[in-house]
């Protein structure tokens, strides 16, 4: 887990690049905070501010799933950040990259972290091809800060910094993406999330030792190119988290007993049920707030709808490699999985040989199921993220999109986010072939009796009613 923060001042170094330096004027960006730039997409770790009288209590930091939070100044009480829209390259699985518009280096852009109450001040420097603007979606503002290009402000001009101000009135978990040409901007990754922590200790707000957030997003790459298709509206193939797909999403990580709360933010074109094995949660917030105790229920899967932020909270109480997935089975699976022709049952005997003849590669797929791929060593176009991968300890996991896991151990220190390995089943708790050979016949029960007697001519009675299926 490393931070590769790149301090470098964002209009140091700029004159050889397509902005041009002169036309902002010099005193103009020393006025500016410092654009800080990432360029990895692991999960950096907890950014823990700097000590700054009033910025409220001290508060556990929220960690970003392969993604980082972006420091800030003070400047005279008011958070100062520098966001740059601008054309990235966002790895979104080791070797499968995708050429994005992000923030500061990256899609999603940094989670912006401030304290309820604080004053903040975000500048919007835009790199892109295009004008942008940035709406803080959920936020209590003033109606000229609220980001919607044409209606509440002239969009950002290509090169041109705009200023954001307000106050961050309410606690709670929040979204930031253009208003702007948003089908193609948001299709190509620009978002963010941000998270308001409580001033004062919230009577619906409780303490947590972990504290995770994502976004949903969703991308059509082709096989074998880099760009996403900016028109697709359902059709997407790759499904993502935090601009990653199942195995470079990272895993959460819990340590036995700890709390922990994870936030996620919808901003594809359809719902997704987010699922968690092993343990229930209760949603603790939404987009509007937190959830009253009496409102709340517990759960194994709840469905972030678009638009929507689900924050979902549980007691890390069972040891393991707990997976974590959207339960869209479409969405755990890379390219490839749409469109192919459902094969099982087809009887290819006799065929592959002669095929094989003309076509020398031609393999049979699909006719036992689709999981031979999860394992299949086959040539695809560079670049292509593949239907089904990454491998665990016991064999392939066979997913490839919206998928990773929950590990929960007893011997981790707090605050440590590292991926602890594989978990080590204690014998004799994991499932196993049956010994189908040497056991003793146990009692079996007899089948129940139907409860009306089925019609003579629809079915004929079973020969033996105790007949095991
Ligand atoms: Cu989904």
């Amino acid at each position: 887990m490393t931070t590769h923060l790149n301090r470098r001042h964002f209009f140091a170094g700029a004159a050889a690049t397509a902005v041009a330096a002169g036309s902002v004027s010099r005193v103009a960006l020393a006025a500016l905070p410092e654009a800080v730039q990432q360029t990895s997409a692991d999960t950096a770790a907890p950014w823990v501010p700097p000590g700054v009288t009033g910025a409220g209590r001290p508060y556990n930091p929220v960690v970003t799933l392969n993604g980082w939070t972006l420091p800030w100044r003070m400047n005279h009480g008011v958070k100062e950040f520098h966001l740059v829209a601008e054309p990235v390259v966002r790895e979104m699985a080791p070797g499968f990259l995708v050429n994005m518009w992000g923030y500061n280096g990256q899609s999603p852009g940094p989670t912006i972290e401030v304290v309820e109450g604080d004053r903040v001040r975000l500048y919007v420097t835009n790199r892109l091809p295009e004008h942008t603007t940035i709406h803080w979606h959920g936020q209590r503002l003033p109606n000229g800060m609220d980001g919607v290009g044409g209606l509440n402000q002239l969009a950002i001009p290509v090169g041109k910094t705009f200023v954001y101000e307000f106050t961050a009135r309410r606690p709670g978990t929040f979204m930031y993406h253009p208003h702007a040409d948003e089908m193609v901007q948001m299709a190509m990754g620009m978002m963010g999330f941000w998270v308001t922590h409580p001033r004062q200790k919230h009577p619906l707000i409780d303490e947590v030792q972990r504290d995770y957030c994502f976004l949903l997003n969703a991308f059509d790459v082709q096989p074998g190119s880099m760009t996403p298709q900016v028109n697709t509206m359902l059709e997407h193939n790759i499904w993502a988290w935090n601009s990653r797909v199942f195995p470079g999403i990272t895993p959460l990580v819990a340590r036995l007993g700890e709390r922990v709360r994870v936030r996620v933010g919808n901003l594809t074109m359809t719902n997704h049920p987010v699922h968690i094995h092993g343990i229930e949660f209760e949603v603790t917030g939404t987009d509007g707030g937190p959830v009253p105790r009496t409102a709340r229920w517990a759960e194994v899967t709840t469905d972030v709808a678009v638009g929507q932020m689900r924050q979902i909270e549980f007691t890390a109480d069972e040891p393991g490699d707990w997976a974590m997935h959207c339960h869209k089975s479409h969405h755990t699976m890379g390219a490839m999985g749409h469109g192919v022709p459902t094969m099982i049952g087809a009887d290819h005997r006799g065929l592959v040989k002669p095929l094989q003849r003309a076509a020398p590669d031609y393999m049979v797929m699909g006719e036992r199921g689709m999981a031979d791929m999860g394992e299949m060593q086959m040539e695809l176009p560079a670049n292509t993220f593949p239907m089904m991968t990454g491998t665990g300890p016991y064999g392939p996991i066979e997913m490839g999109g919206m998928f990773t896991t929950l590990k929960v151990r007893a011997d981790l220190k707090a605050g440590d986010y590292r991926d602890p390995g594989d978990y080590a089943m204690p014998t004799g708790t994991q499932a196993r072939e049956a010994d189908t050979g040497q056991a003793p016949a146990a009692q079996r029960p007899a089948a129940p009796t139907p409860a009306t007697p089925p019609a003579a001519s629809a079915r004929k009675p079973a020969a033996g009613a105790g007949h095991a299926h």
